[in-house]
């Protein structure tokens, strides 16, 4: 088994529900199991600002699947959600994205994936919840609780947890 930090983000639908819906299609318990889960976030859209805020969320898995095959499972789970890339505009709505953050200490650089993400340092929206669940953990020299500090975290706000319904 081995390690791996994703991030999800979604601003089309009822994101809360659609990415507990990723994380519960994603972990299978088999092939991925899911050792932590960061509370959900409110976040400022980030880049296209002119759409309403996203929600994002970090998971750290177990994995028996190689980094090839995590990202297809993690399409696969996009797709089966409602994402439609051929109808998106770059860092514009949509109803889940799943970004491969980290893969143990493994660094790639292939046409359709890049490991660790390239944008994690940039992105309050990713670390934050990130910080919450791995602090300590090394992203490319970096420990994730420096680097959280060092990114701007205005109008980030983490959301209660949603209740779950009263037993009968
Ligand atoms: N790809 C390469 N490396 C990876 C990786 N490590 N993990 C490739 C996942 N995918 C990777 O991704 C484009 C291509 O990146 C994929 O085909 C994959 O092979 P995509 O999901 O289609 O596009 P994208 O996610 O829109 O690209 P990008 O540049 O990562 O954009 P963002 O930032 O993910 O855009 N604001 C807030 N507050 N919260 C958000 O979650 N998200 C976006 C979406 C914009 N603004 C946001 C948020
Ligand atoms: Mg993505």
């Amino acid at each position: 088994m081995i390690e791996a930090l994703l991030a999800l983000g979604g601003n089309v639908g009822n994101s809360r529900v659609i990415l507990d819906r990723a994380v519960r299609l994603l972990c299978d318990g088999k092939e991925i199991r899911l050792k932590a889960r960061s509370s959900d976030y409110l976040t400022p859209p980030w880049g296209f600002k002119y759409q309403p805020p996203f929600v994002n969320l970090c998971i750290v898995v177990e994995t028996t699947l190689d980094p090839r095959a995590l990202l297809e499972r993690t399409q696969q789970v996009e797709l089966s959600l409602g994402r439609d890339r051929a109808h998106e505009k770059r860092n514009g709505p949509r109803t889940a994205d799943i970004d491969i953050l980290a893969y143990d200490d493994v660094a790639l650089d292939l046409p359709n994936l890049t490991l660790p993400h390239p944008r994690l340092f940039e992105r309050a929206f990713v670390l934050v919840p990130l910080a919450e669940i791995a602090p300590d953990k090394v992203i490319a020299g970096r420990r994730v609780a420096d680097a959280v500090r060092a990114v701007d975290a205005t109008g980030i706000e983490k959301l209660a947890p949603v209740p779950k319904p009263a037993a009968p």
